[in-house]
């Protein structure tokens, strides 16, 4: 990354000479030298892509399913209309700059010939079992211009030799196949639900393992690099990867948001959220979230598509926030994405280029050029090596705006770890404060940070940095007036809608009474959303008429509840009953189940 020290330096001296407003003097330091871990060309170059692509597809798409068991039949596997092309250009008109595709998930189902497996889509009756949705995939990102990757599961849950030695070997050779067959892969994703209970050939039984040695990850890790230098890897909690979780599938990261983590140790919640500021190496955050409730298709959530509002807030809790957004699009049985999903797509994307289309801070009557000139590789630094600085931007008329985004320059370190922004207006200096935060501090900046207030005219605005680990490096600051949006449809999990009577039997029995006798084919439960505490992950459900003779319609598992703790949906035979019993098999954590609504499904 070049630093543009030359308009730096005319900049510079063209402010000054018009009198721009700064406490410490911004005069170039040409000796500027990073300060504590700092981004790889790879890890910098993925930052840039912002927002991405998850696609699910599996035989979860057609068992309706967030998790398959691993005894699901490749013959489930026979889309209509698979088209790979509709994909890709619903993503790219969505804005996103590339996708990483499930080739295996946790069924263990392979969308891709392996050679080291009969599971996969070569059993299929799917183009009478010659296709490869990965080679398909591959192909048409590049043709279209995005960059592709995998996502890769590390927990197997159809393969016989899941927790022994043998496994090991086998996901690395399936690792293999994928690095080495279909182009440039630009990440691997490696999802951390790990062990558990899976039909492993056939044994049905509970499997676990330890996380943090089972797999070797070193070993992986070397052939990676061998193999796709360029490939970032994703890993969530086990030995440290390029790239981490941000500790939550809801789509935001913490308003501070450090890049940073320690090379080795546990990483908790709080590191996978705001970072680590004491952090040793350089760890982004990526903010992954579906624009659906699940992350596989389910016909019951063709109402819950998010709404606008929801995608744009997730953009500024993401990528405003010092992360990427990588959000998922599930394909649908036919083999394509839904047309719901496909236009609020192409939606956020419109509404991402209206709200960023004019920077109003060019408008400055003078402004510092490395600032406002819209090059990430110029920057101004407080003279003097100050940890605080502030800029001010003058504007000949009062401009109205809503939004304000700070960059530093990265390549030399994050630093910034307090900054304030004042809008002059009406004769006085008022603070802006983020809108989408409790307190409205801001903290951190990083690659981008994007702060949302309530719109204002100003004749001036002004930049402060209040503190920081090292002299401040900002290589950005522009201002925008967003659009207002209509406020749409409340999303999934927004609504609560039961009033029925509901009562516990024992910690783990839940009995409603319908009110009157129906014939109910299905049941809805909607978890705790900010606790594992009593979350059931395994169910059985009875009906009764008269409290004596329970029929058990249906039982299972709530798969990934505890990520992503959305309305969960079982569908049975109609029974006809007026007393229902929820019982909890398996709670996340706790001894008691919990819940924030059930809804009922009658026919
Ligand atoms: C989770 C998985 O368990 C989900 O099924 C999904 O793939 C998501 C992206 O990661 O942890």
């Amino acid at each position: 990354m070049k630093i543009n020290r030359s308009s730096y330096i005319i900049a510079t001296t063209a402010c000054i000479a018009l009198g721009i407003q700064s406490a410490s003097a911004a005069t170039p330091d040409s000796n500027l030298a990073p300060y504590g871990p700092t981004p790889s060309e790879k890890q910098l170059k993925w930052q840039d892509m912002e927002t991405y692509a998850f696609i699910h597809y599996s035989l979860n798409t057609y068992t309706d399913q967030e998790w398959g068991y691993g005894n699901e039949s490749p013959d489930l596997f026979n889309p209509s209309d698979l088209d790979v092309k509709q994909w890709v250009k619903v993503c790219k008109d969505s804005g996103m700059t590339g996708i990483i595709f499930t080739a295996k998930h946790h069924c263990g189902f392979c969308m891709w010939p392996s050679k080291y497996t009969d599971y996969s889509v070569k059993n299929s009756p799917w183009k009478d079992g010659k296709g490869d949705v990965v080679r398909e995939l591959a192909d048409a990102c590049r043709e279209a211009g995005l960059k592709f990757a995998v996502y890769l599961l590390p927990w197997d849950r159809n393969h016989p030799e899941y927790g022994r030695e043998g496994y090991v070997e086998y996901f690395k050779n399936q690792l293999e196949e994928l690095l080495s067959n279909y182009g440039e892969v630009f990440e691997v994703w490696f999802d951390g639900a790990n062990g558990g209970d899976g039909w492993y050939g056939g044994a049905d039984e509970i499997r676990k393992i330890d996380r943090l040695t089972y797999y070797k990850w070193p070993e992986t890790y070397k052939m990676i690099r061998n193999l796709q230098p360029q490939c970032l890897i994703w890993n969530d909690g086990s030995d440290r990867g390029d790239l981490r979780w941000v500790g939550t599938e809801a789509g935001e990261v913490g308003a501070t948001n450090w890049s940073l983590l320690n090379k080795d140790g546990e990483t908790d919640w709080g590191m996978l959220h705001f970072g680590l500021e004491s952090g040793d190496s350089w760890v982004p955050g990526e903010t992954n979230t579906s624009i659906r409730p699940g992350w596989f298709y389910h016909s019951t959530e063709d109402e819950n598509v998010k709404s606008l509002s929801k995608l744009m807030d997730t953009y500024y809790k993401s990528v405003g926030r010092n992360s990427t957004l990588l959000l998922n699009f599930p394909i649908m049985p036919n083999g394509r994405i839904h047309p719901t999903d496909s236009l609020r797509g192409a939606a956020f994307s419109r509404m991402v280029k209206e709200v960023f289309a004019d920077d109003l801070a060019r408008k400055a009557r003078c402004t510092h050029q490395a600032l406002n000139d819209g090059e990430r590789d110029t920057y101004w630094s407080p003279a003097d090596g100050s940890l605080k600085g502030e800029v001010t931007l003058e504007f000949e008329q009062p401009v109205t705006f809503n939004r304000f985004v700070a960059e530093e320059y990265i390549p030399l370190g994050q630093r910034v770890k307090a900054w304030e922004i004042e809008a002059y207006a009406n004769g006085e200096w008022q603070p802006l404060k983020d809108e989408l935060t409790a307190d409205g501090k801001l903290t951190t900046i990083g690659r981008k940070r994007i702060v949302c207030f309530p719109r204002i005219t100003a004749e001036k605005v002004r930049f402060k940095v209040t503190d920081s680990k090292a002299t401040p490096v900002i290589s950005g600051l522009s201002m925008y007036d967003a659009p207002d949006l209509t406020p749409d449809i409340p999303d999934a999990g927004e609504k609560k809608c039961s009033n029925l009577r509901i009562f516990y039997m024992s910690p783990t029995k839940m009995i409603v009474e319908l009110g009157g006798e129906k014939t109910l084919s299905g049941v809805r439960y909607l978890p705790p959303s900010q606790t594992k505490e009593g979350v059931v992950t395994h169910y059985s459900i009875y009906v009764t008429s008269d409290w004596s003779d329970w029929k058990k319609v249906a039982s299972g598992e709530f798969s990934n509840i505890v990520n992503n703790p959305i309305w969960q949906t079982v569908k049975f035979d109609p029974a006809k009953g007026s007393v229902v019993m929820i019982e909890a098999n398996r709670v996340a954590e706790g001894e008691h189940m919990a819940y924030s609504d059930v809804e009922f499904l009658t026919e």
